[in-house]
């Protein structure tokens, strides 16, 4: 047995994400996460809401609300919705609870005794207009790296460069759209991270196995001199984590807080912690999740992300974390994904372009989406979202293949024997066939499942169901059954078992199906199978199963169409 340590970026709070974030982090760290317990590892998968900075607290101040109200009521709203979506988080937590105050704050003081901060009277964009200091990301212009006029002031969306807000050109407030901007001085802590970089180096180097896209990020910012510019950890605004040095005051620093992508990461420590205490336990069982001198030395730890969060997790997370001198467990996989387009454009939480995850699952079951966006997720290039391919994908592969296959099985039983596993005949050269094949097959989905390739384990497993449609095809119980009763029972047999098969390989990517073919087989409890010869032998004969209802209704044409048009527009981002 393995331990798994499995975290998903943690989503903003101001707004429900769309299917283009859930596919670049939820989705697969929770297919990961299923797998590993699947196969009997111990996992401890968490996610949590991001809280704090400026857009919760304008989304708070659109909806008429107190940020703090705000925040609670939207973190519930998300974790309905992961829970729609079947996310098996062990804990959905907030960064904005005690256990990352306190954390945050302590990680500061370590790196202040390290030598680490310094104090910067730095120079701040103040809006006239507005009345206040514009946030990083509250100021737009036109990226110095690649010309990209609606970069914002921390980073830009296009090239992916980290930036300062005065690097922009044409600089203007994303609340007002005022180009009455000045630079006002503020006092604030940097954390020297450029003084990191041998470390970070080497450290991202020893990663031989992690992604072409991650490394290369990673390298890109680490390299062009420019990623690893010491940069503000403290912001001039009311909401977040205030600034303190471990439990003591830092003088001058009242009325400040953390900046939101320094204490964002550190919540998933601050997480399991929550976790800890939601079940009543102490730190001792968080710390060996996380702590190398207090068991976390055997974890292997995998972070999931969308390929804009990457810098932040390669460069700044662990300058925080090494920084700190403390043996805390630092990530050794790191998945991040391309963008998922939507229908010839972009998703888009500020313009409302595309689909949401609570529109979503107001039209389809969850299955329909998870299968669609992990077999389809953007891993090697960005991907794109369209109805027809939607309506095709989601048709010919659940409802035809696997739907199909469940229900032919279970209806041909029913009418030449019974509603249980009947009676006769020997497994012969067909069965063996197919046996030997999906004996490979299954280490195949394995591999891929392990290594994390989730497009080729979405095409393994559908190739494992093609092929059991394909026994079926050759062998043709209906017609054996008019010469060979006994030849039949056997074949039926198999595929019978195969249905339990399929339940078990299939869960990670649509477990209520999973679930439901485990009930229609009436078997107690999912076991990932080890040998498929032993895996297809399981239900014996005379054990009762049901014909199900229709597993996978099919998408149709004028559902698609009306999908299509209904969601051609754009939606006022959640409120
Ligand atoms: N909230 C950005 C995002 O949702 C950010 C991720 C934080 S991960 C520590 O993509
Ligand atoms: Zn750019």
């Amino acid at each position: 047995m393995t331990r798994h340590l499995i975290t998903s970026a943690i989503p903003y709070i101001n707004g429900i994400k769309h299917l283009g974030n859930l596919i670049g982090s939820q989705l697969p760290a929770d297919l990961y996460a299923r797998y590993q317990r699947a196969r009997g590892n111990e996992v401890l998968f968490l996610c949590a809401t991001d809280e704090h900075g400026t857009p919760a607290e304008l989304a708070a101040a659109k909806a008429g609300k107190p940020v703090a109200e705000y925040c609670a009521e939207m973190h519930d709203v998300q974790a309905r919705i992961a829970d729609g979506f079947r996310m098996s988080f062990d804990h959905f937590g907030r960064s904005s609870s005690a256990e990352n105050h306190k954390l945050t704050q302590h990680f500061a003081g370590k790196l202040q005794d390290a030598g680490l901060i310094r104090e910067v009277s730095d120079k701040q964009i103040y809006s006239n207009t507005d009345g206040r200091f514009l946030p990083d990301r509250y100021v737009e212009g036109t990226c110095p790296n690649c010309d990209y006029d609606k970069a914002r002031g921390d980073q830009c969306e296009n090239c992916t460069k980290q930036l300062d807000p005065t690097d922009l050109v044409n600089p203007r407030s994303a609340i007002s759209g005022s180009t009455d901007l000045e630079v006002r001085e503020t006092k604030h802590l940097f954390l020297r991270q450029s003084t990191m970089r041998d470390q970070l180096d080497a450290w991202i180097e020893s990663k031989k196995d992690w992604p072409i896209l991650t490394t290369s990020i990673a390298r890109k910012w680490l390299r062009d001199g420019d990623g690893l510019r010491d940069r503000g950890i403290t912001r001039d605004l009311d909401w977040g984590i205030p600034v303190k040095n471990g439990d003591a005051d830092w003088p001058e620093m009242e009325g400040k807080v953390f900046y939101v992508w320094f204490d964002a990461p550190i919540e998933y420590i601050a997480c399991a912690g929550e976790w800890a205490a939601a079940n009543g336990e102490d730190d001792a069982a968080w710390e060996r999740w996380w702590r190398t001198d207090k068991g976390a030395e055997d974890v292997t730890y995998t972070q999931f992300m969308g390929k804009d969060n990457v810098p932040f997790h390669t460069l700044s997370f662990p300058a925080t974390i090494l920084g700190s001198g403390e043996p805390w467990k630092m990530v050794d996989h790191l998945k991040s994904f391309n963008f998922l387009n939507y229908d010839g454009g972009q998703f888009s939480t500020s313009q409302g372009r595309g689909v949401f995850m609570d529109q979503a699952l107001d039209l389809l079951p969850p299955d329909y989406w998870r299968w669609w966006l992990l077999s389809h997720c953007p891993e090697n290039s960005d991907s794109e979202f369209t109805w027809e391919n939607f309506q095709q994908s989601t048709n010919k592969d659940l409802a035809d293949v696997l739907g199909n296959f469940v229900s032919r099985v279970t209806k041909f039983c029913r009418s030449k024997f019974s509603e249980a596993v009947p009676e006769g005949g020997e497994y012969g050269a067909e069965e063996h066939n197919l046996i030997t094949d999906l004996q490979v097959r299954l280490e195949r989905y394995q591999d891929h499942m392990d290594a994390i390739e989730v497009r080729k384990a979405a095409a393994e497993l559908r190739g494992i169901w093609v092929a059991g449609n394909e026994y079926l095809q050759t062998t043709a119980p209906w017609t054996t059954f008019k010469t060979d009763p006994d030849q039949a029972a056997a074949q039926i047999r198999l595929a019978l078992n195969l249905i339990g098969f399929y339940a078990n390989l299939s869960a990670p990517f649509i477990p209520d199906a999973a679930k439901s073919l485990l009930e229609t087989m009436h078997i107690d409890a999912f076991e990932w199978p080890k040998h498929v010869a032993a895996a297809l032998s399981i239900l014996e004969v005379g054990h009762a199963f049901d014909v199900p209802e229709v597993l996978f209704a099919k998408i149709s044409d004028e559902d698609t169409a009306a999908w299509q048009e209904r969601f051609s527009g754009t939606r006022e981002p959640a409120k």
